[in-house]
C-alpha cells in the first residue's frame, strides 16, 4: 500500500514547473543539527547572541567560533538521499527551482544547480568594510580574527536576523513560488520570514503544496498534503512511486 495519495502522484507525473523550499531539516540526516530541535545549534546559545550583526560587532570571536565550528562540521558531511532526490527532480522537470534557507551548500554537492540561497552560504566570507568576498576562511587559531587586505573585519557571508535578504534572489524565489504547479516545503519549521511566506504564496497562486517534515508546522494548514517523516526516506520513495522505476 503506497503512502501517497493518487492526487499527489498525479501531480508529480503531470507538473511541468516545480519549486522547492528547504530548511535545516533536509540536512538533519546528513548529521547537520537543525536550529530549533532539542539538539539544536541554538541550544547552547540563543540566536540573538549569534546570528545578528550587533552580536558580531560586540563579540566577533564568539560568532566566528560558532561559524568555524559549523563549517568544520559541514566540511565532513555528505548529501543524504533527500538531497539526491531533489537533484534528480531538477533533471526531470522542465522548470525546477530549489530555494533554500540552508547555508551548508549540500544542495550544490548533491548536484542541483538552479539553487537560490536565501540566507547566503557559510563557506563564503566578506569584508565588513569594503565587501570583498573570499571563500572558506575561518578563525586560524582562536586568537586572530580573519581580516581583509583593507584591514576590515571579515564576516560569514550569511544573512543575519534584521538583515535584508539578497533582493535579486528573493524576487526570483517569489516568482518561482507564484509560477509553479507544484511546491514542496521540506524540513523547515516555517517561522523565519520572509522565507516562510513562500509556501503560502505558492498556495495563493494555485500551486499544489506538499509539506514534508517529521512533525506538523505552523503552515501545515496551508498545505494540500503533509507527509510526516524524514525527508531522506520520503523523497526517494515519492519519486520511485511517481516515476515507477524511471529513476
Ligand atoms: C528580514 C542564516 C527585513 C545564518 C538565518 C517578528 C515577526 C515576524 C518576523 C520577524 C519578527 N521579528 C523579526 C522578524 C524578521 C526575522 C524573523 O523572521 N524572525 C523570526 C525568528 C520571527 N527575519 C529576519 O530578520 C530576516 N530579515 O526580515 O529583513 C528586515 C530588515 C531590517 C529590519 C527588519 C526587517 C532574516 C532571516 C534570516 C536569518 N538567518 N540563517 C545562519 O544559518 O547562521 S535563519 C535560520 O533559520 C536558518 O537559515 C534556517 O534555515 C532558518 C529557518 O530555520 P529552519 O531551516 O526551518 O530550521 P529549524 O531548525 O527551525 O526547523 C527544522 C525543521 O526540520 C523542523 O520543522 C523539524 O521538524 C524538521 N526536521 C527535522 N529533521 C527532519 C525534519 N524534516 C524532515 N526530515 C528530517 N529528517
Ligand atoms: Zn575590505
Amino acid at each position: 500500500m503506497d503512502m501517497f495519495s493518487d492526487k499527489l502522484i498525479k501531480k508529480l507525473k503531470q507538473s511541468k514547473k516545480v519549486a522547492v523550499l528547504t530548511g535545516a531539516g533536509i540536512s538533519a540526516e546528513s548529521g547537520v543539527p537543525t536550529f530549533r530541535g532539542e539538539e539544536g545549534l541554538w541550544k547552547k546559545y540563543k540566536s540573538e547572541e549569534l546570528a545578528n550583526f550587533d552580536a558580531f560587532i560586540r563579540n566577533p570571536e564568539l560568532v566566528w567560533e560558532w561559524y568555524t565550528f559549523r563549517k568544520k562540521l559541514i566540511d565532513e558531511v555528505h548529501p543524504n538521499p533527500g538531497h539526491i532526490a531533489l537533484s534528480k527532480m531538477e533533471q526531470h522537470y522542465p522548470e525546477f527551482t530549489l530555494i533554500t534557507q540552508n547555508v551548508d551548500g549540500l544542495h550544490w554537492k548533491a548536484g542541483n544547480r538552479n539553487i537560490l540561497e536565501l540566507h547566503g552560504n557559510i563557506m563564503r566570507s566578506r569584508c565588513v568594510d569594503c565587501g570583498t568576498g573570499s571563500n572558506s576562511i575561518g578563525m586560524k587559531g582562536m586568537s586572530e580574527l580573519p581580516r581583509c587586505a583593507c584591514g576590515g573585519l571579515m564576516r560569514p557571508d550569511v544573512v543575519w536576523f534584521g538583515e535584508l535578504l539578497p533582493q535579486e534572489i528573493l524576487i526570483k524565489a517569489f516568482r518561482a513560488a507564484e509560477n509553479c504547479d507544484l511546491f514542496f516545503t521540506v524540513g523547515t519549521s516555517a517561522v523565519v520570514q520572509p522565507a516562510a511566506s513562500l509556501p503560502v504564496t505558492a498556495k495563493e497562486y494555485g500551486a499544489f503544496v506538499v509539506e514534508i517534515n517529521t512533525e506538523p508546522t505552523v503552515i501545515s494548514h496551508h498545505a494540500d498534503e503533509t507527509l510526516i517523516g524524514p525527508s531522506g526516506e520520503i523523497l526517494p520513495k515519492l519519486l520511485q512511486c511517481a516515476w515507477e522505476g524511471e529513476i
